[in-house]
């Protein structure tokens, strides 16, 4: 028997409280191809017959990359590696549409838009390697990249209103996944990137996944699109297997957010690799979902834009992989010629000036290795991965 004193308001009175919810949000997903291959002329973006080459190289060498460097983990010359395998569009789309001058904050799967941001290759092969202020040698504007999810978010929103304190034409542009958006770090980050009305795009890669965590299992919200609305931030919803949709949603993007309204764009992709080279995904997700995504594949659909623009006779693909093949192999030459580093390295770069309570830490490492040489060639020789 329910005897709680509260009165509830007759059902068919009309007392004008209807909440608002998410059903009643229209948020369209933008394309320019489409998965079968049309397009929509008006929105192909204006640029030369290099730049549309380009795409299509840069998502090569995403690919190519992402091969090659998981073989060399499996070589047990490499830590770990996040590859970006099926989301290549996403990774060159954005960031072909970023200025040299602005800073990415990186995430791990988007080898390509930091190559093409001006970092080596052999820098992020060491990276991957352990090597840390390798990134940091070449003067490229990247950020250390955010393994700890979501933790860079208010720092680009942070670096973006620096660059507009210091007067700069330039944005600063965070890398996210899906499962970022579920972190506080995230809802901070966005907050004060509306309250401040900073220079920064926010660019979430939603690849369906947060290693074996579906994406609607992780969030109760449709899209993560709609998360951008509630801090007063502007939204935008894109394929994220289309190159040149995501292109012109950064651009605009971008764009946007020099004029003081920042934008989380999020780019509707998949994940066709493991989460990462310690992972088997064939645990929690179905090979029949895979092969669905592989249909989408984006390379297979730019080029399909190409061949009925006119525009694939004009690409050597062949050539192409040999130039990108050739690049690894100097890549990994290049990063086999750096030191191994020491110890001391794990309490570097953090403080300009090193504290006393890590300087002890350190002593006691030193001394520890001292002792006990083969600790360290434990540390060396454990398993990769
Ligand atoms: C704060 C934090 N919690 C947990 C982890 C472990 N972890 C590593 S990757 C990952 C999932 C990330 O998913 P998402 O943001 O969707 O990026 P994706 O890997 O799918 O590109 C998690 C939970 C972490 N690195 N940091
Ligand atoms: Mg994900």
């Amino acid at each position: 028997m329910d005897d709680s004193p509260r009165t509830v308001p007759p059902a068919a009175a009309d007392i004008g409280v209807d909440p608002l919810s998410q059903g009643d949000l229209e948020i369209e997903t933008y394309r320019v191809v489409r998965s079968d291959g049309s397009f929509a002329a008006e929105r192909v973006p204006d640029l030369d017959n290099e730049a549309f080459r380009d795409f299509y190289r840069w998502m090569l060498l995403q690919r190519i990359y992402d091969e090659r460097a998981t073989k060399l983990q499996r070589r047990g010359r490499l830590g770990t590696i996040a590859s970006g395998h099926g989301q290549e569009a996403s990774i060159i789309g954005s960031g072909y549409a970023l200025s040299r001058d602005d800073w990415i904050f990186p995430y791990g799967r988007e080898a390509g838009a930091l190559l093409l941001h001006g970092l080596s290759m052999r820098d992020l092969l060491l990276y991957w390697r352990g090597i840390e202020d390798a990134s940091r040698m070449e003067g490229a504007n990247v950020f250390g990249m955010a393994i700890s999810i979501g933790s860079h978010i208010p720092l680009a929103t942070g670096k973006a209103w620096g660059l507009e304190l210091d007067g700069e034409d330039a944005i600063a542009f965070a890398n996210l996944g899906d499962g970022a958006t579920s972190t506080g770090a995230f809802h901070e980050g966005l907050n004060f990137a509306g309250v401040l009305g900073v220079p920064a795009v926010f660019f979430c890669q939603n690849n369906q996944y947060a290693i074996s965590l579906p994406f609607d299992e992780q969030t109760n919200a449709e899209t993560v699109a709609q998360k951008a609305l509630a801090y007063g931030v502007d939204g935008i919803r894109v394929d994220g297997n289309d190159v040149l949709a995501v292109y012109n949603a950064v651009s605009t993007a971008r764009e946007r957010a020099l004029e003081g309204a920042p934008v989380l764009v999020e780019a509707v992709t998949y994940r066709r690799s493991a989460h990462t080279t310690s992972d088997d995904p064939t645990r929690y997700r179905s090979g029949d979902e895979v092969d669905e995504w592989e249909e989408r594949d984006p390379l297979a659909r730019y080029r399909s834009f190409l061949e009925q623009t006119g525009r694939w006779d004009a690409i050597d693909e062949d050539a192409i992989r040999e130039e990108v093949e050739a690049e690894f192999d100097e890549a990994v030459d290049a990063a086999d010629a750096v030191e191994e580093r020491g110890v001391e390295e794990l309490f570097a770069y953090l403080h300009e000036e090193m504290p006393p309570e890590l300087e002890r830490q350190l002593e006691e490492l030193r001394d520890l290795l001292e002792e006990r040489p083969d600790t360290y060639e434990f540390i060396e020789q454990r398993p990769k991965g």
